[in-house]
């Protein structure tokens, strides 16, 4: 969708918003059912890159502790526990700027990732910049979805980072498409942007052809001794109206309610799901900070008689359209 229908999405009266977005996600999600995806950091802290809301960036003191890449069978313990609790979803997270093949590190991943899609679940990764090699032998190693998030619009994004481009951002999302992954893309609210350079992002994003399997939406989780440290909390209902408006822009993708949940009352998480959100990160940590603890998650599920959904190991990666230029509309950027 363009930004001049988004922004006519986005200036609806709240309800109208609602109901529309409700529609699209009622024909599209008829079951209704909410995805459970465990988040483990493999690798924290260190991080050459300077993106100014992470914790991770070795430019900030965040009192984050640096760890070196986790063993093999302690992922597969977390793993086996993400399964048990009904995760359908493992997500393992790398602060890296990339990898690149013929490394050791690379090499290791690879491992990991073969013992854990034997679980059964969908396997996520995130390791920042991949290459085209590198992407085709996450793929083969059994990788479902890869995770890289665009964060916000072209315009706003040289504020929040200087040490890696939109562009190459981009770049990497066609390698992941091109080796036959889905895409989960998404970004972060709270980032001193406009309303304007979050409808820009989902632009961006609802041009992917195909579109992404999964768009994260995160609101900024402040973190000390980063640069966005005192950003003031996201307005809720400018939360809700991102998710209708994602919700009606990428009817066929997951639309994760990502960080910042613990900073959100229940009626506001209640209000998202309902605009469409349909996939919660599940277990008390994210990758450095807090989520709500797996009781409670499971206790507000309950209580909105929400459902969840079977694992799909076998998760395919969405088709582009063929009447459609098959990358990410990198023209929609206007970054290259
Ligand atoms: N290094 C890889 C990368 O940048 O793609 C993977 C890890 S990175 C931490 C994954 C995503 O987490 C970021 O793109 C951002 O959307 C999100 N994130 C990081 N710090 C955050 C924070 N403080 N609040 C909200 N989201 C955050
Ligand atoms: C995503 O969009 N959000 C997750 C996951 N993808 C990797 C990460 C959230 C990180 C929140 C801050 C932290 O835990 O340090
Ligand atoms: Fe590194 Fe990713 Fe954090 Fe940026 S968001 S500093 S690339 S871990």
């Amino acid at each position: 969708m363009i930004l001049s229908e988004l922004e006519e999405l986005y200036a609806l009266p709240f309800f109208e918003l609602l109901k529309r977005s409700r529609e699209v996600h009622e024909r599209h999600w008829p079951d209704g059912e909410i995805q459970l995806c465990t988040l483990l950091s493999i690798k924290t802290g260190g991080c050459s890159e300077d993106c100014s809301y992470c914790a991770q960036s070795a430019r900030y003191n965040s009192g984050v502790q640096v760890e070196r890449l986790m063993e093999k069978e302690q992922i597969m313990e977390r793993a086996r526990a993400a399964r048990e609790t009904g995760s359908t979803r493992f997500c393992m997270g790398a602060a890296w700027r990339g990898v690149r093949g013929g490394t050791q590190r690379f090499e290791q991943v690879l491992d990991i990732i073969k013992d854990v899609s034997t679980l059964g679940m969908e396997v996520c990764v995130t390791l920042g910049e991949l290459g085209p090699d590198e992407a085709v032998r996450l793929r083969e190693a059994g990788v479902t979805a890869y995770n890289h998030n665009l964060d916000t619009s072209p315009e706003h994004y040289p504020n929040i980072v200087t040490s890696h481009t939109y562009e190459d951002r981009l770049r990497t999302i066609r390698n992941v498409q091109d080796a036959g992954m889905s895409v989960c893309c998404g970004g972060i609210l709270g980032l001193g942007e406009t309303i304007t350079d979050r409808l820009r992002l989902l632009e961006v994003i609802s041009s992917f052809n195909p579109q992404p399997e999964s768009v994260p939406i995160n609101s900024l989780m402040p973190m000390p001794g980063t640069p966005l440290a005192e950003n003031p909390q996201v307005d809720p209902f400018d939360l809700v109206r991102m998710i209708c408006v994602a919700r009606i822009a990428i009817p066929q993708a997951k639309i994760r309610l990502s960080a910042g949940r613990t900073r959100l009352s229940d009626e506001t998480q209640a209000l998202c799901f309902f605009a469409g959100a349909n996939s919660i990160f599940y277990g008390d940590k994210l990758l450095t900070a807090k989520n709500p603890a797996v009781e409670k998650d499971r206790e507000l599920l309950a209580k909105l008689g929400l459902g969840t959904l079977l694992p799909n190991p076998s998760l395919e990666a969405p088709q582009a359209d063929c009447e459609l230029p098959a990358s990410p509309a990198c023209a929609g950027a206007g970054c290259c």
